[in-house]
């Protein structure tokens, strides 16, 4: 019976589309939707440490040429640190993973005039098919985007600055059900086998229901430690301390490396998020920022700042209230967990060896 279950199960066959799917992208990356660069699709294929990159941060997060400037020092902290970037967003409708130089600066220049899409797992489908009907829209992709360009690349380790997560307003069970306040990222956690490293969520999202989040999800989630013994906080981006624990604590790379080894041969399809916390020096006085967001949540609030729209809204008026502090905090931690994640690449190089 067990066996006749096996042979018909709807588990054993569901998978196979997907699979062959990936399968069929990989072998062609310069399909009609995807393009990988050259150096990353060699890359891939002789086992060389890659760390994906995303470009919502440069399209809705950070203002241009500053955006420009970043972009170029997070590639040049993977490649100083041993491996190769693969920044990944879309270009008129087509997903690049690995976009050139130029490629870059021509999405990052969408920033003064917000021309372009913030792109997760819910935009991917629309904008390239918009690119078909002669609509050639450009987009940022968030961690749920490039978490899914990632995986089709082949590409299994990505930093980057923050987590979306579970929205403040969702604190009521019910409401939490019927709003649906949380970020894709979350969802793409549970999906989607790629290990993403950032400082954990805002703290003016809701860090203990975004944690339940995951757990449900399945994804595993810890935080590094760096040798200190003891409970350790899941970080809040611009502090180390959020006061909520971190589910588990995580003392190097290597120790990282062992955890994305071990589960991609059990093998367990959830992504891993590995939280880095905030450099001390560039970390803001919790209480100092637990004002400032409380009073930009606020203003969100009043002015109607909803969905996709409220962490840019909310991350302008950090910037503001906090005299430029928080985007020193944010460049600063941005810069670690790429370096961090580019370390963690090296290490599982030297696992599938
Ligand atoms: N955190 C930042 N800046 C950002 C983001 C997060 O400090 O630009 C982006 C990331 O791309 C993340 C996305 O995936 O915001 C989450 O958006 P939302 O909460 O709307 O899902």
């Amino acid at each position: 019976l067990a066996r006749a279950a096996l042979r018909s199960s709807i588990w054993r066959r569901a998978p196979l589309p997907r699979a062959r799917q990936l399968h069929d992208l990989q072998k062609h990356p310069q399909s009609r939707f995807l393009k990988v660069s050259e150096e990353v699709r060699d890359a891939v294929a002789t086992g060389k440490p890659v760390v994906a990159l995303e470009t919502t941060i440069y399209t809705h997060g950070f203002p241009y040429p500053d955006n420009i400037a970043l972009a170029s020092l997070l590639e040049s902290v993977v490649r100083l640190n041993g491996g190769v970037p693969a920044t990944i967003g879309i270009l008129g409708g087509v997903a690049k993973v690995g976009m050139s130089a130029e490629e870059i600066i021509e999405l990052a220049s969408t920033a003064e005039s917000k021309s372009a899409l913030k792109v997760s797992r819910r935009d991917l489908g629309y904008i390239c098919g918009m690119g078909m009907t002669g609509k050639h829209i450009h987009g940022g992709t968030t961690i749920s985007g490039t978490m899914i360009l990632s995986e089709l690349a082949g590409i299994r380790i990505f930093g980057t600055g923050g987590l979306g997560g579970v929205h403040r307003g969702g604190r009521t069970p019910w409401i939490y059900l019927l709003t649906c306040l949380n970020s894709a990222d979350l969802t793409e956690l549970g999906r989607t086998p790629v290990t993403v490293i950032s400082s954990g969520c805002k703290s003016f999202l809701d860090i203990p229901r975004t944690l339940e989040y995951l757990e449900t999800e399945g994804v595993c989630v810890g935080t590094f430690a760096d040798g200190r013994d003891g409970a350790v906080d899941f970080p809040a981006f611009f502090t180390r301390d959020s006061g909520v624990r971190s589910p588990r604590v995580i003392q190097n790379e290597a120790e990282a490396a062992a955890i994305v080894y071990a589960q991609s041969k059990l093998p367990v399809h959830s992504g891993i998020h590995f939280a880095n916390p905030v450099p001390h020096e560039a970390s803001v006085a919790k209480a100092e920022m637990d004002r400032i967001i409380e009073e930009a949540v606020r203003l969100a609030d009043v002015e109607g700042y909803n969905g996709s729209d409220n962490t840019p809204f909310v991350l302008a008026k950090i910037k503001e209230l906090s005299g430029g502090k928080s985007v020193i905090a944010n460049r600063a931690l941005i810069e670690s967990n790429v370096k961090r994640a580019t370390q963690v690449a090296v290490e599982l190089a030297k696992l599938e060896d």
